[in-house]
């Protein structure tokens, strides 16, 4: 790192030079107007003015007042010097299209003017584009412009004028990152003293997803977790949420290309946990010992063991006795995981635990349930509810006692809130419509026929 003592000794010189430039440039073009001006005195109405070069001048830009020839300034851009410890290059161009380039570097001040014999641009040459890497990548993903000529390149655009940070800048590649509000086209690149460049087309997508299942990790067969809210974050917070459904799924979209830290979290839902827990943790102590994430469930109070202490809590818990343990709060596996994303990230599951719910009789109560059972069309039924899982059964149970199982492959239109069945109920009196999920749970309704 640079001092900021030497840093301001080397911007005072650089100014200090660069005046001494002006001021050179100046006198050259007092000379040349004096050259012209009793011809174009004659010619023209424009009242004398000088130019200011070499005093109030910004660090960074300045204008001239129109001068009376053709060597009038427009504009005078100081430009860094591409990360050069010293250095610097300034543009001045001129109302009749020609520019001077200075540049300062290590001490050493160089100007030039385009009326020589060419080369006046700052490094020599235009830059030009060769490549473009990746073509495509969402917001916040990085770009490399391969090329030559490309260092002093001040600005990266992209389509419809979106300024790119540029990361890293050498001669045969500028490294950027495509920024927010970035559509796809073609970038331009700016250099002072050049004609802009454009890039072949880089396209934007949709942001990258990660996603997967929350399933109960206290239980024989995979029991899905509903209501579990999923959040991607980064340095500036949550970038992406998502709420895991019936099927325990959950997508967080949208993700720039990035590192992020996805937690799990859920409240509520609490069910499952009684008095055979806290015997079950009791014994534990007692010597039947607990393995795994029936261990981690029954650990209450968090210090690591299995003990009487956690039975007790977990009983307190049961008959709704304040108590100081973690008992009826979720936990995952694992507790937060970080992403390096430039890629969709699939398949990405935890396993969820609720403190005190030892025996894995936990169920996702709620997340299925059957709200309405209407007609559709002749001879067909429309159920609609939510949590309906995929592979799920119906059990029609008629007023006479008599039932009939649909399987899976009876049902159409199937989605998380309806499907179809073809079922015809004529008899009159009571019906029960019971769906039933591979998971085991189930929610009736019942029909009334008149
Ligand atoms: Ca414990």
């Amino acid at each position: 790192m640079r001092s900021p003592d030497r840093c301001y000794k080397t911007v005072l010189r650089f100014l200090l030079l660069a005046s001494l430039g002006f001021t050179v440039i100046y006198a050259a073009s007092r000379v040349y107007e004096e050259h012209t001006a009793s011809r174009d005195r004659m010619a023209t109405n424009t009242p004398q003015t000088s130019a200011p070069f070499g005093h109030e001048r910004a660090p960074e830009s300045v204008s001239g007042a129109p001068a009376q020839t053709g060597l009038e300034v427009k504009q005078a851009v100081i430009a860094s010097g591409g990360g050069r410890s010293s250095g610097g290059a300034f543009q001045i161009e001129d109302t009749i299209g020609q520019s001077l380039v200075g540049q300062s570097s290590g001490g050493n001040f160089s100007l030039s003017d385009g009326f020589g014999s060419g080369g006046s641009n700052q490094g020599g040459s235009c830059p030009t584009v060769t490549g473009l890497n990746p073509t495509s990548g969402a917001i916040g993903a990085s770009v490399t412009i391969a090329g030559a000529n490309l260092s002093g390149v001040t600005s990266v655009k992209f389509a419809v004028n979106v300024t790119a940070v540029i990361r890293s800048i050498s001669d045969s590649q500028i490294v950027v990152t495509v920024p927010a509000g970035a559509v796809s086209g073609a970038l331009t690149i700016s250099k002072p003293g050049c004609a802009d460049v454009q890039t072949s087309s880089f396209t934007v997508v949709p942001g990258f997803t990660i996603s997967g299942m929350i399933v109960y990790a206290v239980a024989v067969q995979a029991k899905p977790v509903p209501g579990v809210v999923m959040t991607a974050a980064n340095n500036g917070g949550a970038v992406s949420t998502d709420t895991s459904n019936g099927e325990g799924r959950y997508e967080l979209r949208g993700l720039p290309a990035g590192v992020y830290t996805v937690t799990p979290a859920k409240t509520g839902g609490v069910n499952g946990i009684s008095a055979f827990d806290a015997a079950r943790a009791a014994q534990h102590d007692a010597g039947f010992p607990l393995i795994g994430d029936q261990r981690a469930a029954a650990d209450v109070n968090g210090d690591d063991a299995v003990t009487s202490a956690d039975a007790t809590l977990i009983l307190r818990q049961v008959v709704g006795l304040a108590n100081t343990g973690s008992a009826g709060q979720w936990r995952f596996a694992p507790p937060n995981v970080p992403y390096r994303v430039d890629n969709d990230i699939l398949n990405q599951n935890y396993r969820a635990r609720l403190l005190g719910e030892v025996t894995g009789n936990w169920t996702s109560a709620g997340a299925l349930a059957v709200n309405s059972v209407e007609a559709s069309g002749k001879g067909w039924l429309r159920i609609k509810g939510r949590g309906f899982q995929t592979g799920l059964s119906l059990l029609v149970e008629f007023p006479d006692g008599g039932q009939v199982r649909f399987g899976a492959e009876q049902l159409r239109e199937m989605t998380a809130e309806s499907f179809t069945v073809r079922l015809r109920v004529g008899t009159q009196g009571l019906w029960v419509i019971r769906v039933i999920n591979p998971d085991g749970q189930s929610s009736p309704f019942v029909l009334k026929v008149e």
